[in-house]
């Protein structure tokens, strides 16, 4: 690997509807940091972007909830993102935004040059359209069952819980997320990238080219998705809030926000370039560039098989060599949750914990979501800061320049001859770079992580069985050069330390007087001269006390039962409740659908008629409990068939935020058939 070697990477761009929290921190923007900081230390070229995401469906309804205009939310929510990853120390080359005139002509030309050159097929099909909101439905402003998991709480686009990426016709009882309503179908014609002409490519170059270097949970998706055969995909949407299709007869259409996007990483990178004189297409287009996109499981399919393809067909720029996407980070047992505020919110933390990045960042990169989902817990964070930051590290660091400081006029003393443990001590820090690089290298943050702890350790361990504080009364020369020693394992601390603390490196570097030296200058004994004055030590990671965490906990458990105002429906005039026609009935017979996992038939008696209705109520109800109840249906519904079966009518029942469902049940016997109102 040559040193000159040029690395594009980029971390994906967050959507400006809600602010960074833990999750977003663990999975994508703390190991794509501690990578990019570890390859300038080796004096590589390489440029990090990002950006705000300011299209795209999440931001409309997140407006339309607030009663703003979509502007006005990416404004908010791009400032306040962009102030706290540079509060945290992420150090981006530029964090730019998707709604920039820059973004917009890079997306706009990149999608006529596609069009141009043949790429697209263009194609008019019928579409959800919501007839009250006057608007189809793409993406998440659509949700249903899935038809590959059987989530009910499907999007438009993809389904969260399996991961697989959808097409709103593939949903199983579509529901408008504008209305409520059931949508009907309406004609409308769209741009499509043909994916699945690309896919012989994509095997070749995925499933066969990078099979042993991308990370197993990328390579296995990857390989799926194709294995499952790839569809056209429409890369065009009916809305008007995104970057304009450039065509005319494309009037009130806008570029689906996934084609836009990943562009954004070119449009930042054209950014960068004019503000600091350089070209950006290298970091594009030459083929000796490395190009590297950190992002969450979530994205993997856009990242590894749509942007690529997008890229190919374009011609003229490189692919990913790697996409190290992670898994998921929990918090205190529970999925992140931003609606149930159930997360751990950076801005918030900057403010809690002033001075404190590096614990966070330690803690998320050493419980990492490498290859499995993994768990934040505030004892945890206490615990990696009190008995390893602190008792490893800052206590390792304080020791040796505080015995010098003492006991040799502060001044760094000569080295002397080298005995048994002073070159057990050498051997640890001159193989120290060269395997913390390897795990960079292949992307296992939290194992590289464990090797810079291991040195710190080393260094404990050296003072341990040197004595030094017995060693003065006899011996100073011999002291002094355990102090000597001491500190160079400080100065190398300092160093290989600095893709992960960076914080704490500087007060590092001011304790022992060293300007930042590069990571290949590390590994030697001798960075630190003899007679160097000594800086002032300080304690690197104070100690959290159990209060501070019970205050986390308790704050999480407050808003967790602090529950927002649920979001009504809009009025309706009585008239319009009148049209709804509720009775009692009683359930006669139930049983479970054959196939289904969630479907009970249902007979119930109306006093005037007996009624077939299927509810999805199968993993909430046993159906030997349920004749006999009486209950409240909705007869003037009209039929559905589900799984072959017609069902006639809709029984109410009363879902809280858990999921748990009860029967809404006339509150004493009353006759079948009786009006509800
Ligand atoms: N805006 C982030 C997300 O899915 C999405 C990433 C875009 S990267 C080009 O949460
Ligand atoms: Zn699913």
């Amino acid at each position: 690997m040559s040193k000159e070697q040029r690395i594009t990477v980029t971390a994906a761009l967050p959507y400006a509807n809600g602010p960074i929290h833990i999750g977003h921190l663990a999975g994508v923007y703390v190991p794509a940091d501690i990578f990019v900081r570890y390859q300038r230390s080796r004096g590589r070229d390489i440029l990090f972007v990002c950006g705000s995401d300011e299209h795209g469906v999440p931001i409309t309804l997140r407006a339309k909830k607030e009663g703003k205009n979509p502007q006005e939310i990416v404004d908010t929510y791009h400032k306040m993102i962009s102030r706290s990853f540079e509060e945290f120390g992420i150090s981006f080359d530029i964090y730019s935004r998707t709604s920039s005139p820059v973004h917009h002509q890079t997306a706009s030309d990149f999608f006529t040059h596609l069009n141009n050159t043949g790429v697209f097929t263009e194609k008019t099909s019928e579409q959800y359209y919501d007839e009250k909101s006057q608007q189809f439905l793409a993406d998440r402003y659509i949700t249903g069952t899935c038809p590959n998991c059987g989530n009910e709480n499907a999007y438009g686009d993809q389904c969260e819980k399996c991961g697989s990426s959808l097409s709103p016709e593939d949903l199983i009882n579509p529901v408008s997320q504008l209305s409520g309503e059931s949508p009907i179908r309406k004609e409308t014609s769209h741009w499509y990238i043909p994916l699945d002409r690309y896919e012989d490519w994509l095997t070749k170059w995925i499933v066969e080219g990078h099979k042993d270097d991308w990370k197993v949970n990328v390579y296995g998706q990857c390989k799926s998705w194709i294995d499952q055969g790839l569809k056209p995909r429409a890369v065009t949407r009916d809305l008007d809030w995104g970057v304009k299709v450039p065509l005319e007869e494309a009037e009130g259409k806008v570029l689906y926000v996934w084609f836009d996007a990943p562009i954004g990483y070119i449009s930042a990178t054209k950014e960068w370039a004019e503000a600091s004189g350089k070209d950006w297409e290298p970091y594009w287009k030459d083929e000796n560039t490395r190009l590297l996109h950190f992002i969450g499981k979530d994205n993997i399919v856009f990242h590894c098989i749509i942007f690529p393809v997008m890229l190919k067909a374009h011609g003229g720029y490189i692919l990913p060599e790697n996409v190290p996407a992670n898994e998921f980070m929990n918090l205190e047992g529970e999925k992140i949750s931003t609606s149930r505020n159930w997360a751990v919110w950076l801005h918030e933390y900057l403010e809690e914990f002033p001075g404190k990045q590096d614990v966070l960042r330690y803690t998320l990169c050493a419980n990492a979501p490498e290859t499995k989902d993994n768990d934040f817990t505030w004892k945890d964070f206490q615990a990696r800061n009190n008995n390893e930051l602190g008792a490893i590290l800052g206590n390792f660091v304080k020791r040796a320049i505080d015995f010098t400081t003492k006991n040799f006029e502060g001044k760094v003393p000569a080295q002397g001859m080298m005995k048994k443990p002073d070159l057990e001590l050498e051997k640890i820090i001159s193989e120290a770079p060269a395997k913390i690089s390897q795990a960079l290298e292949a992307y296992k943050f939290r194992e590289a992580l464990g090797l810079l702890i291991d040195v710190a350790r080393s260094g404990n361990k050296f003072l341990a069985d040197t004595e030094p504080w017995k060693v003065i009364k006899e011996d100073m020369d011999r002291a002094g050069h355990i102090m000597n020693l001491s500190i160079q394992c400080v100065a190398n601390l300092a160093i290989l330390a600095d893709p992960f603390l960076p914080q704490s490196t500087e007060k590092m570097r001011q304790m022992i007087g060293q300007d930042e030296l590069g990571w290949d200058e590390a590994g030697s004994l001798e960075l630190v001269p003899e007679g160097r004055e000594l800086g002032k030590s300080e304690v690197l990671f104070a100690r959290i006390e159990d209060e501070d965490i019970e205050k986390q906990i308790e704050k999480l458990k407050k808003e967790d039962v602090e529950e927002e105002k649920p979001e009504l429906k809009d009025e309706i005039v009585f008239d319009d409740f009148m049209k709804i026609e509720i009775r009692t009935g009683q359930i006669l017979e139930a049983e479970k659908v054959e196939k289904s996992k969630k479907l009970i038939k249902i007979t119930v008696d109306m006093g005037f008629e007996k009624r077939t209705i299927l509810s999805g109520i199968a993993e909430h109800f046993e159906p030997g409990d349920l004749p006999g109840k009486q209950v409240s249906v909705v007869v003037n519904l009209a039929p559905r068939k589900m799984m072959g079966i017609e069902s006639q009518g809709m029984i109410l029942l009363a879902e809280d935020d858990e999921g748990k469902l009860v029967f809404v049940t006339p509150e004493s016997e009353i006759d079948n058939g009786s009006v509800i109102r």
